[in-house]
């Protein structure tokens, strides 16, 4: 088993999306010194670093995902002096800084994309991916994350360019040795500024299969092209390059966003002597209620398959390569109203789930707002939403009249991104205390409850066993690094597994189900006793392994004496 310890597995990282945490100028929009006012939140909390969503000056057609200049801060997030007094303070505190690294793509308002567009004989021209058409038509059959074609026509220089999300985020041709020059100086200019570690956006998709093949098929119309540029064929050239160019210069972390990896691509990325990345968020667990249709296509899902996921990857990562864990970010619907019950047993199944992320092998991903319980949003009206998915998917089904327009939000409320999107939950006053000004996107309405001043208040709440299981894996090494063995796993309402370091063992029980629940643990394995570390409820009862009840959601973690 591969124990060599780094801070970056021992850590908990906490994601910011900026635009969301606070805002300390009342401007309705999150910024840089609200979130320094809040950096004694993040420090009680106990939590190492913060992953930051992108700052970078953008046209936000995507908030901040299309960048018009990497080495600007946007205005409404403040400017370089605030950035750099908020490192400062973090490092003074001990927390350290990872910045989004979104380089599959600029905006469409980057000067690189302005020259390129500008002529075919543009020096730039070549930064981005530009084909002729095909029989009047795009160049090929590529679908788009966001819009139906991968394809935008410049009338300007009669040419398409490729865009695998929005038509303002034009892809960077990773091909040109110029241009990946240009990305490995911006980001030694982020980190010799102190940085610790890079998120890396879409990282994976950097790569396009030589020729940009139409996927193939009888169909007409556009179609998911992820085999010709997701894992491409030149991206571990690309990452090492990155590595033993930048990287390797610094004493940092690196997580790669790498949607459609399986254990057996992902370890390519992360192997301890592949000299790529560190860690990698796979999307099998977010992918678990996609149907055959994708994200939309919202299918039921059942624990036995999610233990399995959790299973594969924690062996895949066991000898070789590092597990992040995380149940939902700025991208995902809210973990307790997905995966939990966000009624009446919204508390016990956050801190249940909590309890799951906090004891699997791997480094744990906290996106704010979870650890207070938040909830999603079911905003009456598409006029209520921001997120370009979102707007886009309307547009496509409901205003084409392809789907009803209800069915349509329906499936908005379930699975769009501003679920998580919706202001962070200060306190039951205006704007649940994100905002003086009138917030970019609502404020969820169950925040008069729902709110971390009232979370810090009670001693049972979700924020609190936060702390605690925050605390504890910083005291119990076998957390982080201790093996990861299954039991009970054909269960379908129990989840329940074992970790193991040095002769030590802990055994965590979770229910995943609104109703009680009992296992039998006998034979298992041969334990002379357990004590109880932690649980969800005030007061565990029963001990039994042979005869174990667990009430609705219930989590336990026990030492194994
Ligand atoms: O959000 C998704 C599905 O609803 C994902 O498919 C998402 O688009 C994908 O994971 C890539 O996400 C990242 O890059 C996007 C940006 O919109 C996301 O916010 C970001 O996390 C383009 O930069």
């Amino acid at each position: 088993m591969n124990s060599v310890r780094q801070w970056w597995k021992e850590a908990v990282i906490y994601q910011i999306y900026p635009r969301s945490f606070f805002d300390s100028d009342g401007d309705g929009i999150g910024d840089l010194r609200g979130i320094l006012a809040k950096l004694d939140y993040l420090q009680e909390l106990g939590i190492d670093a913060v992953w930051l969503c992108p700052v970078y000056q953008s046209p936000n057609d995507d908030n901040g995902y299309d960048i018009s200049d990497y080495c600007r801060i946007a205005e409404e997030f403040g400017n370089m002096a605030d950035w750099e007094e908020l490192l400062a303070e973090m490092h003074r505190r001990g927390l350290k800084l990872i910045m989004d690294l979104v380089v599959n793509h600029t905006s469409d308002e980057h000067p690189w994309f302005v020259e390129a567009r500008a002529s075919r004989n543009s020096t730039k021209r070549d930064y981005y991916i530009w084909r002729e058409g095909k029989d009047g038509k795009e160049p090929n059959n590529w679908q788009s994350f966001f819009t139906p074609s991968a394809w935008e026509y410049d009338g300007n220089t009669g040419e398409y360019y490729l865009h695998l999300f929005s038509v303002k985020q034009p892809d960077l041709n990773w091909e040109n040795p110029v241009l990946r020059g240009e990305i490995y100086d911006m980001m030694r200019f982020w980190l010799d500024k102190g940085i610790d570690g890079f998120r890396m956006d879409v990282i994976n998709c950097i790569s396009k299969t030589e020729g940009l093949p139409d996927v193939p098929g009888t169909e007409e119309g556009y179609r998911w092209g992820g085999d010709y540029f997701m894992n491409g064929p030149r991206i571990h050239e690309y990452l090492r390059e990155m590595n033993e160019l930048v990287l390797s210069w610094y004493d940092i972390m690196t997580v790669g966003e790498t949607p459609c990896v399986t254990p057996e691509t992902g370890i390519l990325y992360v192997g301890d002597e592949r000299r790529e990345l560190n860690m990698l968020f796979q999307f099998e667990l977010m992918d678990i209620d996609s149907g055959p249709g994708g994200k939309w296509d919202i299918q039921p899902w059942r624990l036995t398959d999610l233990k399995r996921i959790v299973g594969k990857w924690q062996l895949a990562m066991r000898d070789n390569g590092w597990n992040s864990l995380y149940m939902n970010n700025h991208d995902q619907p809210r973990m307790v109203s997905r995966f939990g019950n966000d009624g009446e047993y919204r508390a016990e199944s956050a801190k249940m789930l909590a309890t799951l992320l906090h004891t699997l092998r791997g480094t744990p991903f906290i996106y704010q707002g979870e650890e207070i319980g938040m909830r999603n949003v079911s905003f009456g009206s598409i006029e209520e939403y921001r997120d370009i998915e979102t707007l886009n998917l309307y547009r496509e089904k409901a205003l084409q009249g392809n789907a009803d327009p209800s069915e349509v939000l329906a499936l908005i409320h379930k699975k769009g991104r501003d679920n998580a999107r919706t202001p962070m939950q200060w306190d039951d006053g205006i704007n649940a205390g994100f905002s003086g000004g009138m917030p970019w996107i609502g404020v969820n309405p169950d925040y008069t409850g729902i709110n971390v001043q009232n979370a810090l208040a009670d001693g049972d709440s979700i924020l609190h066993y936060y702390k605690k299981l925050i605390a504890m894996r910083k005291e119990n090494p076998v957390m982080v690094y201790g093996e990861y063995i299954p039991i009970l796993e054909d269960e379908e309402a129990i989840f329940a597994y074992i970790r193991q370091l040095d002769g030590e063992r802990l055994l965590v029980i979770l229910n995943f189900t609104g109703v009680p629940a009992v296992c039998n643990l006998a034979g298992q394995f041969s334990p002379s006793g357990v004590e109880l570390l932690l649980s969800n409820y005030p007061a565990a009862v029963g001990h039994h392994l042979a005869n174990l009840e667990l009430r609705p959601f219930e989590a336990r973690v026990y030492r194994i004496v």
